[in-house]
């Protein structure tokens, strides 16, 4: 037995030593497109290969059905061995200018298993949006020869199936396209088959054999975008927000982008590799269209290329040119053809469309808005102490405390290293004591040793993932030999979720919330670091199927557990490192192990609003880099920059030195300090923005041209981003900068945010940079709520009283919103929250309210008042009065900043201590 620890012991060291040495990226360790087989495949294809025809068309149960086969089906049928079987094609319109197209194999035709179909991702709801097909018209369109059946999307917008070549696309009322499928004709569908007596269906990758026992059965084609400049989206990579072009003439990358969950040590900041998540969405945008999006709802690896100008040049085909057109490349392992099409027109319709069929961000509780201290290690309850305090002592709010791995016994989540944390509970509560929370790390790989009860439970129910053969499969990761939970299946999901209750997860306290890690999944010793392509899940379900959702149905689970152990009354808040479409249900998403770097900073922020786009409201970047030590000059940039990303929280590696705020000298501390601080002041803000996300799906921080959708200097802008519609944040990227350029967008002016100094939009400005700040500038119309006052956490502030900044426009008018909740109960569901309305125009400031009446009895309410409103943009008044209750305020000039510097035409009524919950309109006198 001892021999059979050390032996193990001797193993996981061997491993972790191995992993060291691949704390860089190492290309060979993962496959690239020419040595996987799909891809390799799907890429050869030349334009118009694919000879597929529509027939059958008619409207069944409000969708249109068709048949779709190979030209020459009859004749082949007599001259191949192998009978090609037609493929179900179905399409269905909803509501809002989506279209949704399905390809499948033909149930009644006996295919040797049912292709993977992605569950629990569409809403339930979605299918009421569904418009009743009543008729298809059948006509020959311009140019054609062959008829096409054209369908009702919307006024504006109508669907297209083309017969012959087969081809579906998006188009308005009888003019331009917006999206098609299949347009150059590289549509291919491998349809699941027997074997042949000769053909050999294993793929070998490094030690690795992939059994594939289904064989082939991938899946590609071509989608274009129209009246687009550039396209965005299919996150996860480090790379630009604009999508480069991955084939045509010297193009800068030549892999295709993948899609493909993996744990991937110190990845690159400019390349096209998949990491942690995967989300098959991508969006266009343009002058000539505005905004569009294709989603493929397909969880199995998928590669897409971006095909730049002459792409088809190889071939020795040239297509049509593609002025205004982007053409695309999706190239899927498996699954079935799931795609959903949206018209826009406007960057934030398309949000919204996207969101009716994965859903919105669920609603975060207020604490987790606030600023998150991480670091791998928080060693013990004496250093938690430690860190907590010094918090305090040097002045600096934060909300979250997190331990990492090693706060457990021996890698056994759900359980306390009792050496190091003998009272987890009196841990928990003198954080509670002080409004702040903790949050626990829970991997989804499980130990496998026999007195662990999770372990013990999972063997015994059947709830691993199984290997090729049935067995449970068993994999290397933190704890040595581990197996997974099956999270595909609700049962297993509903089993796992029961562990967070109070009883099962010993020594939690409801302040404890959940961080799900390396849920790719990984696997030290798997190919590619995650688990087998054929490994098993429910179902039967193979796990290349579903693999780039493994870790969103584990985030599920986990979200669901934090849901089930409050009964249902707390906001669950769970990190996940790996996501797929509709993670934004289940709580936030960071990305992952990145380096303490310039060029590793700098992408933060394309990858943040790729995620944005893409429905996850909830992101941010480790703050500081998770690798490497940053150099104080860094780390207080990424403190000025990361307070801005919707998710803040600073994290390290074990190996880098602490770095806690405190720790870099007076200076960078007090830096760092503001820099918290200003993201504190902006929190009724940014919890407005949270709530703007959870109803509409409209992301908390967006590239500039989702508010700009005219202004074309920003369609390529990712070193600059906005929080909502009113602040426009820029980076600063380089080491010793004293100057930065800032293109702020045109149509009206913008305020610094610091010193209320007024500047041109549609203009890029040199401006001057200090250590001080990042360039920061609030839109002039905009009225942005604050709270000034400096707090321990978000929690003790929620009786402070109000700041608001009101920015005017030309005619001198602004205006702006306030959501306010509980900050954890469901009950704004019933009602329970307060959401105003602040309007200036006309020398006057008035509140009103904006929720519909309240449904339920759990009424929301607050006594806040506002303390001071800012005007930015008005010069010489001296008083004002808060009308109905006709008392009179003093208004003074300024603020100036502390330099002494800033705008003359500042105003600050001070004290009109009106309740936000009131209506009230104050005049200026
Ligand atoms: O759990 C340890 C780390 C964690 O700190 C980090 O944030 C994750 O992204 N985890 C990865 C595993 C080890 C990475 C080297």
């Amino acid at each position: 037995m001892a021999s059979t620890t050390r032996t193990a012991a001797l193993l996981l060291l061997l491993l972790l030593l191995q992993q060291s040495s691949v704390f860089s990226w190492k290309k060979e360790e993962f496959r690239n497109c020419n040595q996987t087989p799909f891809c390799k495949r799907a890429r050869s294809r030349k334009p118009g290969s694919s000879n597929l025809v529509v027939t059958d068309v008619s409207i069944n149960d409000g969708d249109l059905t068709a048949k779709l086969q190979p030209k020459n089906a009859g004749e082949a049928k007599e001259e191949q061995d192998e009978v090609v079987k037609p493929l179900i094609l179905k399409l269905s319109a909803y509501q809002d200018g989506i279209l949704r197209l399905k390809i499948d194999e033909d149930p009644s035709l006996d295919p040797p298993k049912k292709r993977f179909e992605v569950p629990d991702v569409v809403l339930p709801l979605f299918d009421e949006k569904k418009l009743w097909l009543q008729r298809v018209s059948t006509e020959v369109l311009d140019g054609d020869s062959a008829p096409s059946s054209i369908v009702y999307l919307s006024e504006a917008y109508e669907g297209v199936v083309r017969h012959d070549p087969f081809e579906v696309y998006v188009r308005k009322k009888g003019g331009d396209r917006v999206l098609s499928l299949n347009s150059h004709g590289l549509f291919d569908f491998e349809q699941l088959r027997k074997k042949k007596e000769d053909e050999d269906w294993e793929e070998r990758f490094r030690s690795h054999t992939d059994t594939r026992p289904y064989g082939p059965q991938s899946i590609s084609f071509d989608v274009s975008f129209y009246g687009a400049n550039f396209v965005y989206g299919i996150p996860e990579h480090a790379t630009s927000l604009a999508l480069k072009a991955t084939r045509g003439p010297g193009v800068e990358f030549s892999e295709p982008y993948r899609l493909f969950n993996l744990d991937v040590f110190e990845y690159l900041h400019d390349s096209p590799f998949g990491i942690y998540g995967s989300i098959p969405y991508m969006l266009s945008h343009g002058k000539a269209h505005g905004t569009s999006g294709f989603f493929w709802l397909n969880a199995a690896e998928m590669q897409i290329d971006v095909l730049g100008t002459g792409w088809d040049s190889e071939s020795g085909i040239v297509l049509p040119s593609s002025q205004g057109r982007i053409d695309t490349l999706w190239m899927s392992e498996a699954g079935i053809v799931d795609a959903f099409f949206f018209v826009g027109p406007g960057p934030k319709d398309v949000m919204r469309q996207y969101a009716s069929v994965t859903g919105t961000l669920a609603m975060q509780q207020f604490f987790a808005t606030g600023y998150h201290q991480c670091r791998w290690n928080y060693r013990d309850e004496e250093d938690v102490e430690q860190v907590d305090s010094k918090f305090d002592e040097f002045d600096i709010p934060y909300d979250v405390i997190w331990l990492d791995i090693e706060h457990t016994d021996g890698k056994r989540y759900l359980t306390w290293d009792r050496a190091a944390f003998p009272h987890p509970e009196e841990m928990q509560n003198k954080l509670a004591a002080k409004g702040r929370h903790m949050v626990t790390i829970a991997d989804p790989h499980i130990k496998r040793d026999e007195s662990f009860y999770l372990h013990k439970e999972a063997t015994q129910k059947g709830f691993y993932v199984k290997d090729a053969t049935g067995k449970d499969f068993d994999g290397w990761c933190w704890p040595g030999a581990s197996s997974y939970p099956d999270t595909l299946n609700p049962e297993i999901r509903s089993w796992w979720a029961e562990k967070f209750s109070f009883k099962n997860y010993v020594g939690s306290t409801p302040i404890l919330y959940i961080w799900n890690d390396m849920n790719e999944p990984s696997v030290f010793n798997g190919p590619e670091l995650t688990m087998p392509r054929d490994a098993l899940h429910y179902g039967g379900v193979e796990h290349r199927e579903l693999h780039n959702a493994y870790g969103y149905y584990f985030h599920m689970a986990t979200s669901d557990g934090l849901l089930k152990r409050a009964d249902g009354k707390d906001r669950p808040f769970v990190l996940s490192r790996s996501f797929f479409a509709g993670s934004q249900r289940n709580g936030a998403v960071w990305t992952g192990d990145n380096t303490a770097d310039w060029d590793q900073f700098r992408v933060s922020v394309p990858m943040v609003l790729t995620l944005s786009l893409t429905g996850i409201s909830f992101s941010g970047a480790d703050v500081g880099g998770f690798f490497g030590n940053p150099e104080p000059e860094l780390l207080v940039r990424w403190y000025q920059l990361g307070a801005y990303y919707p998710f803040f929280r600073g994290h390290a590696h074990h190996d880098t030195k602490r770095r806690e705020p405190w720790l870099f000298g007076e200076r960078n501390t007090e830096l760092i300090r503001e820099a918290i601080h200003i993201r504190y002041t902006l929190l009724p803000y940014f919890y407005t923005l949270f709530r703007q996300a959870n109803t509409s799906g409209i992301p908390v921080v967006r590239p500039l041209w989702m508010e700009f959708p005219e202004d074309e200097a920003t369609f390529n802008n990712d070193e600059a981003f906005m929080v909502g519609n009113s602040l426009l944040v820029q980076g600063i990227y380089t080491e010793n900068a004293k100057h930065a350029s800032v293109y702020l967008p045109g149509g009206q002016s913008w305020y610094d945010l610091r010193t209320g100094i007024t500047y041109k939009g549609g203009v890029t400005h040199n401006l001057e940079v200090s250590e001080e700040s990042i360039p920061a500038f609030q839109k002039a119309g905009t009225i942005i709520p604050r709270k000034d006052r400096s707090r321990r956490s978000s929690t003790q502030m929620v009786n402070d009283p109000y700041t608001l900044v009101i920015a005017l426009n030309g005619s001198l008018a602004a205006e702006g919103e306030l959501y306010v909740d509980d900050g954890k109960s469901f009950s704004f569901e019933q009602g329970a929250y307060m959401h105003r309305r602040f309007v200036f125009s006309d020398g006057k400031l008035t509140s009103s309210n904006i929720a519909p009446p309240a449904s339920g009895k759990a009424l929301f309410t607050s006594e806040c008042v506002i303390e001071r409103i800012i005007i930015l943009g008005l010069s010489g008044a001296k008083s004002a009065l808060v009308e109905s209750a006709n008392y009179r305020v003093d208004i003074e000039s300024g603020p100036l900043n502390l330099r002494g510097r800033g705008s003359s035409a500042v105003l600050t009524i001070r004290k009109p201590n009106v309740r936000i919950k009131d209506d009230w309109t104050i005049k200026i006198l």
